[in-house]
């Protein structure tokens, strides 16, 4: 073994254990796959050897390839030659699993003849997630186990199994103690020593299934939209099944796998991996400050904020004491919560006493004093700055000291919230996006005055409670909404311009985002806003508004909407817009698809570099996670500043000089310099 290699081996009489030690998550970077090369031949030359097991040390077996290697040239051994000398080996191999095998870990353990793992272990490959498929054998492998079915599931959509399931499904063969893993392996390699043949996954055969392939394909065809891996993913596990030889179905995986590989897509989704990641950490918080404790939350307003706000608490098991001002508001606000549970328990996501225990744990309340005992308390009260500050100033006089104040407002200057209190270092924004319980982003606004260990204790909270959190300075929106208020002035020039509101609107869902602007408009509200005069009609917003075209909730808006809420293009609206375009004086303009994506899109990157030029989002790929998280922004194309490298910033500086967009300073020098975001 070459000296300092992550992989050591350990002798217990007839049984070679091979041990990685890579931390954080064993990632099979190129000294791992040397040192497992080179274990498993000093397994096969000793004679006095009959079983081997490959285990880890750490919190997980091999989490998969190494992500940072891709797109470099290759060092030492490829995984897929690695897992096939596994196989090949005359001894039987047992993989000891712990913690998570996903991706080339999944498929190191597929090599091996034997698995074995402990409960509470999860396997899978979630390749897909990163825009590729499992390279080195496992779309080949994982069907000839465990059939098409599970394969297609696993690969295609990519979300890790249990042990149980794998169990059941044959890619686990027992599941052995949780803190017995090592010795429980050895004993299970030593059953196994003498028999033969070797069961070999690449000696399989597995029956094809056409009827299941179309069927998950319909299923999924709303997910899959847009992504190239699915169907790669999914192409590879029918090549297992049709009668093409094993090596030439590994071939033809990989020339898929290099194909992803070495495309736009796969580059975003890795990118956006890291960028998750990184968006965590905050630049000038040391690692490791110490976080206040957080094991109770006050939720102030039992609105559909506060509600779904509540929800990811209770989730996680942290107790909830949520506050109204009226009983019925409140009733309603718990009523919410125990339904949506109940659904979800329904859909079988989770039982129902596990329903029972997080409603347990929450306490309704009209009593702002009953705070008291909170260690963070979120307001999600409506957006009015007085009745803000004033209801600080009370949490200020109940909270316990050290409690964080947080507020969820969207837009207000948490600054001037702050400056209500006598503990400005302990307020901060803390952005839900709606739904709450179901949107991943939390937008966490740093105060000029917000302490350290403040900050520090709401982004690691995140976590647990299942957010992906960025942050933000303070500044009008934030950084999401700030971008997005961008795309109003030029989607309202097009209109002007001839350009009907469905065409707007297709040519963005087209480029990957779930709706479009008046899409959004008509789910959140025309009426949102609006100063509720009928007979004072300055927009074509004021029109729609007048003439109670509120949206989806009045079954009309921009669109018009059937009983099931499916949307037509309105004869109505497109009367009102001619009419306001007949008055204003813009000539009619044709726009190609491309180009409503610029008119829209390029405004929200040259506010993104706006947003950073200030310092108010740390990074470029932050404001790529707040509008994949927040937004819907399609992943494969990570993000708008990672979108607009890929454009090319010359061409986005371009298409705003064109369209009579001032350039942040920012974007035009890097445009000019030849850099990107
Ligand atoms: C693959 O296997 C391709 C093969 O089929 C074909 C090959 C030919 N590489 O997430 P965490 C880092 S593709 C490099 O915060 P957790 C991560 O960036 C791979 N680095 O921990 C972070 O670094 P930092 C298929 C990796 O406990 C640190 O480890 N596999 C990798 O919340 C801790 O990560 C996957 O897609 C990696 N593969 O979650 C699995 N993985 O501390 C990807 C992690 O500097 N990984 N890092 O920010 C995961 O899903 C989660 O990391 C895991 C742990 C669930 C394992």
């Amino acid at each position: 073994m070459p000296d300092a290699s992550p992989i050591r081996t350990e002798r217990h009489d007839d049984v070679l254990v091979i041990i990685s030690d890579n931390p954080p998550v064993n990632a099979l970077g190129a000294a791992v796959r040397m040192g497992l090369e080179a274990g498993i031949k000093e397994g096969v030359a000793d004679a006095s050897i009959k079983a081997m097991v490959i285990r880890c040390d750490g919190r997980t077996f091999f989490a998969g390839a190494d992500i940072t290697e891709f797109g470099k040239p290759m060092q030492g051994p490829g995984l897929g030659t690695v897992i096939d000398m596994i196989e090949a080996s005359d001894k039987p191999v047992v993989a000891a699993i712990h913690g998570t095998a996903l991706g080339g870990g999944c498929e190191v353990t597929l090599g091996c003849h034997y698995r074995v793992a402990v409960p509470s272990a999860k396997i899978g490959t979630p390749e897909v997630k990163l825009g590729l498929l499992p390279g080195a054998g496992g779309t080949q492998r994982i069907p000839r186990i465990a059939g098409v079915k599970l394969a297609l599931q696993m690969t295609a959509v990519g979300d890790p199994i249990s042990a149980k399931a794998a169990h059941e499904a044959g890619l686990i063969d027992r599941i052995v103690g949780e803190d017995s893993l090592e010795a429980d392996a050895i004993a299970f390699a030593r059953e196994v020593a003498d028999k033969r043949p070797l069961p070999r996954a690449s000696e399989k055969t597995a029956t094809a299934d056409p009827q299941a392939v179309e069927e998950f394909k319909k299923a999924n065809a709303r997910k899959f939209r847009g992504f190239d891996a699915p169907a790669a993913n999914i192409a590879c596990v029918v090549k297992a099944t049709d009668g093409t030889p094993f090596a030439d179905g590994v071939k033809f995986e990989r020339d898929e796998f290099m194909k992803l590989m070495m495309g736009t897509q796969s580059a975003a989704q890795r990118y956006m991996f890291f960028a998750e990641r990184q968006a965590a950490k905050v630049d000038d918080i040391p690692a490791g400050t110490a976080l206040r404790k957080i094991a109770k939350v006050g939720v102030v307003g039992a609105g559909t904020m506060g509600g779904g706000i509540s929800m990811n608490f209770l989730s996680a098991g942290i107790p909830v004491t949520i506050v109204e001002t009226a009983q019925d508001a409140l009733d309603r606000g718990v009523g919410v919560i125990r339904r949506n549970y109940e659904n979800s328990a329904k859909k079988g996501r989770f039982t129902q006493d596990k329903v029972e225990a997080m409603m347990g744990i929450l306490t309704p309340t009209l009593s702002l004093d009953d705070l008291a005992d909170c260690d963070l308390v979120i307001e999600a009260i409506y957006e009015n700055m007085d009745v803000k500050k004033e209801l600080f100033g009370k949490l200020d006089a109940i909270a316990k000291p050290g409690a964080i104040l947080a507020s969820n407002t969207s837009y207000l200057n948490v600054d001037e919230i702050a400056g209500a209190t006598k503990r400005p270092e302990d307020v901060i924004g803390m952005h839900f996006f709606s739904p709450a319980n179901v949107m991943k982003l939390l937008e966490v606004v740093r105060g000029a005055k917000t302490a350290p260990d403040v900050l520090a204790t709401v982004m690691a909270l995140a976590k647990p409670i299942g957010k992906v959190a960025v942050v933000s300075g303070v500044c009008p929106g934030f950084i999401g909404n700030r971008m997005l208020s961008q795309r109003g002035a030029p989607a309202n020039t097009m209109l002007m311009q001839g350009v009907p509101p469905e065409r707007i609107d297709k040519a963005l869902t087209d480029f990957g985002m779930p709706m479009g602007v008046y899409q959004m408009s008509d789910l959140a509200g025309v009426d949102i806003g609006w100063h509720r005069d009928p007979t004072r009609i300055e927009s074509i917003r004021d029109a729609l508004a007048a003439k109670g075209r509120w949206g989806q909730k009045t079954k009309k808006g921009w669109y018009d909407y059937d009983e099931n809420r499916n949307p037509s293009p309105s004869p109505e609206v497109a009367e009102i817009i001619e009419e306001f375009r007949s008055k204003s004086n813009q000539a009619r303009r044709d726009y190609t698809d491309e180009e409503i994506i610029g008119a829209l899109l390029y405004p929200m990157v040259n506010e993104g570099a706006k947003i950073l030029d200030e310092g108010m989002a740390q990074r470029a790929s932050d404001v790529d996670v707040v509008w994949i998280y927040g937004y819907g922004w399609p992943v494969y194309r990570g993000g708008p500043m990672f979108w607009a490298n890929t454009v090319g910033l010359d061409k986005v500086v371009a298409g705003l000089e064109k369209n009579g967009v001032p350039v942040a300073p920012l974007l035009k020098r890097k445009a000019e310099a030849g850099e990107k975001f």
